[in-house]
């Protein structure tokens, strides 16, 4: 019999279309404008043979081969829930009890589902909060940098991932829009919470209501032709000189805005002197950008309504801070800050959701538990805290201590797709007795863990969808049963808290369903104090969504406009209250990497000082998935070479090694290699290649540092260096690499099946 389900995912909503407890189709949501592609991956994925079907424990940690062991080599052995918790409960108990609850690292770092009770990252966390702590992550991969920067310097992190300026003020009032890093269409599929809706027709009625669209980036694919947008290709990691000589140029031409830079700055007088040297032709030797585009971009800014913005990308990079610093100061001088469509914002093409006029509403989330352990790590910072207990980190002004960490959960992410160097975190992450990983699928976290816990998908569960950045809060109604003997994060937490007494902490004696209606109901309590009535559960669940109205026309959102209005009654939450292009707390820090003010320094990898044959890669977001989410289904392998994940490279780049189309590679460089499959694409600038992050890790010889990536992991080449030591962000984009033909047969990619498998005697 065929069933129909409200469902929803990060990459859209949809309605689940079942038959036989099997799920056989997905059809878009009605109210989607733009219907979602990604969803025709999940059938597949959902029942794909890389699940996870019941518990395992690694074999060499039950023979006690714990700290100290490289890990992803050994077979796992199959074993019972009953036994796994019952040993859950033993391990967290004597390691709290020996070690210390900072001991055990819950940071547990990733996008989960968007199912926002079940989202398995909260309820970890829930967890071991309510069972003692955990040493926490602070910050997330996307715009770690910025999250650390920008309040020193706007007071906010609005700017980056709030509420900003609305696409529908930019396109009545902005004539022109630099977008540093473009605006990928593809980024706006993907909203974390789900969303019904893409930035997509909101750039595209920009576009074409008369906003001039400016692509900076060193990748002319960044928009798309419909935007008709100018290209202006630079070389990675070097937007930060690109604006100070902008900035410089509007400073020669006497045309800042003097009456802003001193009403609403502080800082302009110290920033000035540095700028005199930075002339359009020192940048013209840094971008490539020829001097006379440089001052031209400078002027067209001055005498259009302008806004400003760049993709998180920029910033995931070596002294990210500074492009971000720059393009403030930028919009500081052009005064355009608080101006009805102008100004700076941060992600515009970045996710979903970014910029979609919409009205202020609370969201939906899981209660957190609190942490009693103060002790956190910026979140890419996991293999130093592994490499260096007993040590510290510089971040933000502190040195904060790292403990030394004996056991580690994860749930809803994985750092073996999203940390940089691999091989490295490969090594450190033997320093742990235990690791313990939830996940439905065999994901490469999942390979490189002690226990695995098969974690049902969201089909098999009812659950609620719902992002700050959309107006549609949507039913997930489950689906199918759960495959194998999956269960869900809450129950498997459930029970081991059940084993350390506190079950009834955790689930304060709820069921899902009661959790579903009391997390809705909290919600609608919340809503009606900002005016919206939204209707009561069983009505929202029959129905399948709700929608907010979206804000009146004429109602467009500007962000900073009661501060530049009235900046004394308005401050900025900055230690002056207003816009800082001097930070005394940061030049306070007097740290080696981040000036008190915006400064070009030059990236640790950059062409500008690469070897001959050396490329830029750029690992950027994955059209055909959501990071290491969706791999194994149609969408990604239709669009891999030969079974490997395609690098991107300009056709005069591939000539120059003798590579053609279709053929396979190996990227490498000193701390690793991977193979890809060549795509030319003449829309790069030459010397930068593409290769987007996901295709699961997959080592020739599993467990063995440096080995090579049979399938495309860009990972194994990136660096893992924190952006600076003010923000300790990744900073994956400052990377070099080498390419040469692969010769060799070419090995099975075995990332998509599960693992060696051994019964064992209990
Ligand atoms: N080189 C490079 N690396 C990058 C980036 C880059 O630009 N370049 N970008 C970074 C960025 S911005 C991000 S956000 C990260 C993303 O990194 P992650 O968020 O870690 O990536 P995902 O693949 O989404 O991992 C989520 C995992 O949760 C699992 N999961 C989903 N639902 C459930 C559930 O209900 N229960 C459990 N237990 N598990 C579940 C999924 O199967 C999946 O394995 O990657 C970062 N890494
Ligand atoms: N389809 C899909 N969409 C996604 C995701 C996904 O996995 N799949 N992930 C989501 C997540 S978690 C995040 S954080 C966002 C990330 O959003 P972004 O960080 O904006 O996305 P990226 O695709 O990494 O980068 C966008 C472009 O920046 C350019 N770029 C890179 N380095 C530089 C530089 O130094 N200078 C300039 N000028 N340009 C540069 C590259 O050409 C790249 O194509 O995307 C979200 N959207
Ligand atoms: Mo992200």
């Amino acid at each position: 019999m065929t069933e129909i389900k409200p469902h929803a995912a990060h990459w859209g909503f949809f309605d689940a279309v079942t038959e036989g407890g099997r799920l056989v189709g997905v059809r878009p949501f009605g109210q989607d404008p733009v219907p979602a592609t990604l969803i025709h991956s999940l059938p597949a994925t959902v029942h794909s043979a890389a699940r996870v079907d019941r518990p395992y424990i690694r074999k060499g940690w039950l023979e006690g081969r714990r700290r100290g062991a490289l890990r992803g080599g050994d077979a796992f052995v199959p074993v019972s829930w009953d036994r796994v918790t019952r040993l859950l409960a033993e391990e967290i108990a004597a390691t709290r009890a020996t070690h210390g609850d900072a001991a055990i690292f819950g940071g547990s770092y990733g996008w989960s589902s968007a199912g926002r009770f079940h989202h398995a990252k909260s309820q970890l966390q829930r967890f071991l909060g309510l069972g003692g702590g955990y040493t926490s992550s602070i910050n997330a991969y996307s715009y770690a940098t910025a999250q650390a920067l920008v309040p020193h310097v706007l007071g906010t992190n609005e700017v980056v991932l709030g509420r900003m300026t609305d696409w529908a003020a930019i396109a009545r009032h902005a004539k022109l829009m630099l977008c540093f890093g473009g605006l990928a269409a593809k980024n706006g599929y993907v909203t974390s919470g789900g969303s019904a809706m893409t930035y997509g027709p909101n750039m595209r009625a920009a576009a074409a209501a008369g906003v001039r669209m400016v692509n900076i980036s060193p990748y002319r694919g960044d928009t798309e032709d419909a935007l008709a947008a100018e290209w202006v290709p630079i070389r990675p990691g070097t937007d930060a000189a690109l604006m100070l000589a902008m900035l410089q140029h509007i400073v020669a031409l006497g045309r800042e805005d003097r009456d802003f830079l001193a009403r609403h700055c502080v800082g302009w007088e110290k920033l000035r002197p540095t700028l005199e040297s930075r002339t359009p032709e020192w940048a013209e030797a840094i971008t490539g950008i020829p001097a006379a585009t440089i001052r031209d971009l400078a002027e067209r800014c001055l005498d259009n309504p302008t806004m400003l913005t760049a993709a998180w990308s920029l910033q995931r990079a070596d002294y990210g801070e500074q492009p971000y610093w720059a393009l403030v100061a930028l919009a500081a001088a052009l005064g355009s800050i608080g101006k009805p469509g102008q100004g700076v914002a941060f992600g515009y093409g970045s996710s979903g959701g970014i910029g979609n006029p919409r009205r202020e509403l609370p969201g939906i989330s899981l209660p957190p538990a609190r942490n009693p352990v103060q002790h956190f790590i910026p979140v890419g910072r996991i293999t130093e805290l592994l490499e260096r207990p007993g040590g510290t980190l510089s971040y933000n002004g502190r040195e904060l201590p790292l403990p030394d960490i004996r056991m580690i959960f994860w749930a809803g992410g994985n750092p073996f797709h999203h940390h940089q160097d691999l091989n490295r975190l490969l090594r450190a992450w033997a320093h742990p007795e235990t690791i313990v990983v939830s996940e439905p699928w065999w994901t490469a976290v999942a390979r490189h863990a002690d226990i695995v816990l098969p974690a049902t998908t969201t089909l098999e569960r009812n659950d609620i969808a719902h992002s700050s950045r959309d107006r549609f809060v949507r039913a997930m109604h489950q689906a199918i049963p759960a495959q194998g003997q999956a269960r869900s994060d809450h129950d498997a937490f459930a029970d081991i808290a059940d084993g350390l007494g506190y079950r009834d902490r955790f689930t304060e004696q709820r069921d899902e369903a009661a959790w579903l209606r009391f997390l809705y109901d909290k919600w609608r309590t919340a809503c009606g104090r900002f005016g919206f009535d939204a209707p009561d559960f069983d009505r929202f669940w029959a129905e399948g969504f709700v929608e907010m109205p979206p804000p009146e026309p004429g109602q467009e959102y500007t962000q900073f406009a009661d501060f530049r209005a009235e900046p004394e009654a308005h401050p900025l939450d900055t230690p002056s209250g207003k816009v800082e292009l001097f930070s005394e707390t940061i030049a306070g820090f007097a740290l080696p990497d981040c000036p008190g003010h915006p400064a070009w320094i030059a990236p640790r990898e950059s062409l500008l000082e690469a070897a001959e044959d050396e490329l830029h890669l750029l690992s950027y977001q994955p059209p055909t998935r959501l990071h290491s989410q969706l791999d194994p289904g149609p969408i990604a392998a239709a669009d891999k070479i030969q079974g490997r994940e395609p690098l991107l490279i300009h056709p005069e780049d591939a000539a120059a090694r003798g590579l053609q189309d279709g053929q396979v590679v190996r990227v490498f460089n000193a701390r690793g290699a991977c193979l890809a499959g060549v795509r030319l694409d003449a829309k790069l600038r030459r010397g930068v290649v593409l290769l987007a992050t996901g295709a699961w890790y997959d080592p020739l010889e599993p467990g063995v540092p440096g080995s090579l990536c049979v399938h495309g992991n860009p990972n194994v080449l990136t660096a893992d260096v924190g952006s600076s030591s003010l923000t300790q962000g990744p900073s994956a984009q400052s990377c070099l690499v080498r390419i040469a033909p692969w010769e060799g047969p070419l090995p099975e990619v075995r990332a998509h099946i599960p693992p060696a498998i051994e019964e064992m005697p209990a």
